[in-house]
């Protein structure tokens, strides 16, 4: 069969895809988005596109058979997690040695599971990750403009303060004041005016009825409501799903050659497609697309790859836990499922750390405080390819996870010493594990600005190539991290759409 050809092609459509894909069409380039995931636009039985956290089903995660769920148990019962049966759900968890890495699956990437959180990191820490790249004009064009596309907002500080959906919050804020520290209200790309028609029972619940890892049903600006849809609205880009990109190669006139495999509900490969293009954009994510250009270099068929390739890869420091209140200092029945507050001592030389004060939310009061800390962890490992089983491995270490431990704990120690509070010893799986130290939501690097691309995210050694994801982002930012990988994809479109599409 003759190979289906585009002048672009963009790989994957989380928050680098959606970017590349708006600007490229908006330039009048017809593109085609490849996703291995489906569209989340249809509703189940139920009424419903996604399932709920609470009853998981088929939808709540990629080809399983059991939801794994990042809090496997509560008062150590396996009450969480459930059976399913095997579908292109919406979150995936992908297991490395010592390290397992959370992302979705969909036309939208992570947009469609993530918290919402919208972070900018602090500008000097930028500086320090991305040296060779303007501040200036990050924040003061490519940042605003990603928080524009995104529909970033912040919740009401007044509604905050008299809601019982963030009493957890406002517990968490407490605690972490009693021991000194500062904490900073975080924007989100959930609509906070729909949130609260949901607590005023004027609009159906989501945000307030669990729902979050497995997608939100409403109120949520995920990439398909925001970048993707304007993509679409340009006329220009055409998106597949359900295909996933297995290779990459050059043809002797300097396209791109990629092999697809596209599969259908149950994971069985129905098609094996050939797609050719002038322009290829990866936005796999760090795992995607680092996957893909480590297999590409190792296996030949992108010989020149740099060797900076598969490396500065890093968890961004995360590392997740559990506090116990006292029984007076009650976090509620009700919980929404939004993060708005950070514990901020990155400022801290010593021990620098953002925790996310996180929801539990069960339907009971619970006591537990619940925080997503991100610590400065030095870190970092490489993705080697395995010629013997053909597999990309992640060489990670648990001694590298017990650095991010160690300091999430210097500051946990802190609250808990102000506040005469202890940790949970049951919410990870086995006794008395505290520290959930074996997973991340946010996966960076492997294909390092500046290092495996140039200042811009151009491939080293091809023309025509480019990194527009996660994978740029050096191992840590420090917050949560989608802001700046939108931020740093528009910044490369920017570049790329003058410089490089000329006739
Ligand atoms: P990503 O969004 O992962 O998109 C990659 C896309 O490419 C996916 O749709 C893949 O299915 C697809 N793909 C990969 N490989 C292939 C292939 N070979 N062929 C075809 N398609 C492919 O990448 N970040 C925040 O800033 N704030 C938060 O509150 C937050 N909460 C999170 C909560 C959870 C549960 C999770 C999992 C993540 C969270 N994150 C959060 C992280 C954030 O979602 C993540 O950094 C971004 O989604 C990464 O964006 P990328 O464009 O790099």
């Amino acid at each position: 069969d003759a190979a289906e050809s585009a002048p672009a092609i963009v790989v994957g459509s989380g928050y680098g895809g959606a970017v590349a894909a708006l600007r490229l069409g908006q330039a009048g380039i017809r593109t085609l988005l490849l996703e291995m995931g489906r569209l989340w636009n249809t509703a189940g039985p139920d009424g419903k596109v996604f399932c709920s956290t609470t009853a998981p089903d088929q939808r709540s995660m990629w080809f399983r058979t059991r939801t794994e769920a990042p809090l496997a148990s509560f008062l150590w019962l396996d009450l969480v997690n459930k059976d399913i049966s095997p579908y292109p759900g919406v979150l995936d968890r992908v297991h490395y040695d010592n390290m397992s890495v959370y992302v979705g699956r969909g036309v939208g990437g992570g947009s469609l599971v993530n918290g919402g959180m919208a972070v900018t990191p602090l500008k000097s820490y930028f500086t320090e990750q991305f040296p060779t790249v303007d501040a200036d004009e990050m924040y003061g064009t490519y940042y605003p403009r990603a928080r524009a596309m995104l529909g970033v907002n912040t919740i009401d500080p007044a509604w905050f303060e008299s809601t019982d959906w963030y009493r957890f919050t406002r517990t968490s804020r407490k605690a972490a004041g009693n021991a000194g520290l500062k904490t900073t209200f975080v924007p989100n790309v959930y609509d906070f005016g729909h949130m609260r028609q949901e607590a005023a029972g004027t609009a159906p619940k989501s945000a307030l009825a669990g729902e979050v890892i497995y997608g939100n049903n409403q109120g949520k600006r995920s990439l398909d409501k925001t970048y993707l849809a304007a993509a679409l609205g340009t006329g220009n880009v055409t998106v597949h799903t359900l295909e996933k990109v297995r290779s990459v190669s050059r043809a002797g006139d300097g396209s791109y050659v990629l092999t697809a495999d596209r599969i259908d509900t149950t994971g069985a490969v129905v098609e094996t497609k050939e797609y050719s293009c002038t322009y290829l954009f990866l936005g796999g994510g760090s795992l995607g697309t680092t996957e893909l250009l480590v297999r590409a270099r190792d296996t030949g068929t992108l010989p020149d790859l740099d060797p900076a390739v598969g490396a500065g890869w890093g968890t961004n420091g995360n590392t997740m836990l559990g506090r116990a209140n006292h029984v007076w200092d009650t976090v509620g029945a009700d919980e929404a499922t939004m993060p708005v507050m950070g514990i901020d001592d990155w400022a801290n030389a010593d021990n620098p750390v953002f925790a996310e004060i996180a929801p539990l939310p069960m339907g009971f009061e619970h006591w537990i405080s619940l925080y997503l800390a991100i610590t400065k962890n030095p870190e970092r490992a490489s993705f080697t390819y395995d010629s013997a089983s053909g597999a990309v491995k992640l060489g990670w270490t648990a001694a590298q996870s017990a650095v991010s431990v160690r300091m999430a704990k210097k500051l946990f120690d802190r609250i808990n010493l102000a506040n005469a509070t202890i940790y949970r010893y049951d919410l990870f799986g086995s006794r008395s594990k505290v520290f959930a130290d074996d997973f991340t939501y946010h996966p960076l690097g492997g294909c390092v600005l500046g290092k495996a691309t140039d200042d811009y995210g151009r491939v080293k050694g091809y023309r025509r190539l480019y990194v527009t994801d996660g994978s740029l982002v050096p191992g840590n930012i420090g917050v949560n991290p989608f802001v700046t990988i939108t931020a740093l994809a528009e910044r490369t479109m920017a570049r790329v759409l003058v410089e490089d599409t000329a006739p």
